[in-house]
């Protein structure tokens, strides 16, 4: 039986709602085969200081070369990526097996504080690896961060945060509007010409931790299947809205989203 085959190169969220763990579960969610290359361990606990173990750049490499030798990728994403060590080598891999589909979460800061990206790997995330994306995925903060801006507080400046990222060199950007005050959640999706918007209500909850995950998690999943960028963005809004509509609380602090809220909608 064929199957859509996917890879999540990420870190490993160890409480399971982020990371490559909310990417393996949407993966699976949304019927595709999907596979991980770990490239740091975050284990944030009240027990230990040390909260995130970086995996050597051959351990990396060498996952990244399991996925493609042994099964072949349809799509994939990045998510954590740490330093900019890692970012230079998973790039020089990804242009070495001439990967096409690919997805660019460019996550900076974790739900519950820890940084996923060094300062100084922003510029290197900008410059190497955006140019071989095929969507990037910057909610407000992180695409405000990676312009140089102060903030991105409205509807217009998304537009104006898409306009500019493009230029990064990406084939399309979607900025993500779920943390603007005044708006429902609204996500800006543009080519270089044309600019689709998606809407969604305003979930008030304060358990989303992985919803950005989820969200690009989905939307590479579909591209694996052969969607369009824009339906596919269409179908994984959908996804993560019912994902965090449903969230888990745990009742300690920022809980999950749901990663299978999403097969009972219309039931
Ligand atoms: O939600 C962003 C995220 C991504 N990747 C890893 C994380 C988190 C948040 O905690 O731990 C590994």
């Amino acid at each position: 039986m064929a199957i859509a085959r996917t890879l999540t190169i990420a870190g490993s969220a160890a409480q399971g709602s982020a990371g490559l763990q909310a990417d393996l579960k949407t993966f699976q969610e949304r019927g595709v085969y999907g596979m991980s290359a770990i490239t740091a361990i975050v284990a944030n606990n009240s027990r230990t200081e040390l909260g995130i173990f970086t995996q050597p750049l051959e351990a990396v490499e060498a996952q990244i070369y399991a996925a493609f030798e042994h099964v072949g990728i349809d799509a994939l994403k990045t998510g954590m990526l740490f330093t900019k060590e890692i970012i230079e080598h998973v790039t020089a891999i990804l242009k070495e097996v001439r990967a096409d589909t690919i997805v660019v979460d460019p996550v900076m800061i974790g739900k519950m504080g820890s940084q996923l990206l060094k300062d100084d790997a922003i510029q290197t995330m900008k410059g190497v690896l955006f140019p071989v994306a095929d969507l990037i995925t910057p909610n407000t903060m992180e695409a405000a961060k990676i312009l140089g801006w102060d903030s991105i507080e409205t509807l217009k400046d998304m537009y104006r945060a898409a306009k500019d990222l493009h230029q990064l060199g990406p084939a399309y950007v979607l900025v993500k509007g779920g943390s603007l005050a005044d708006y429902p959640a609204v996500d800006i999706l543009f080519d270089g010409e044309s600019y689709t918007e998606y809407r969604s209500e305003r979930v008030n909850t304060i358990h989303t931790s992985g919803a950005g995950c989820t969200y690009a998690a989905a939307i590479t999943a579909e591209l694996a299947k052969g969607k369009s960028i824009e339906d596919a963005v269409g179908l994984a809004k959908e996804f993560v809205t019912e994902a965090i509509r449903h969230a888990l609380s745990f009742e300690r602090g920022i809980g999950s989203t749901n990663h299978a809220a999403y097969r009972n909608k219309n039931k």
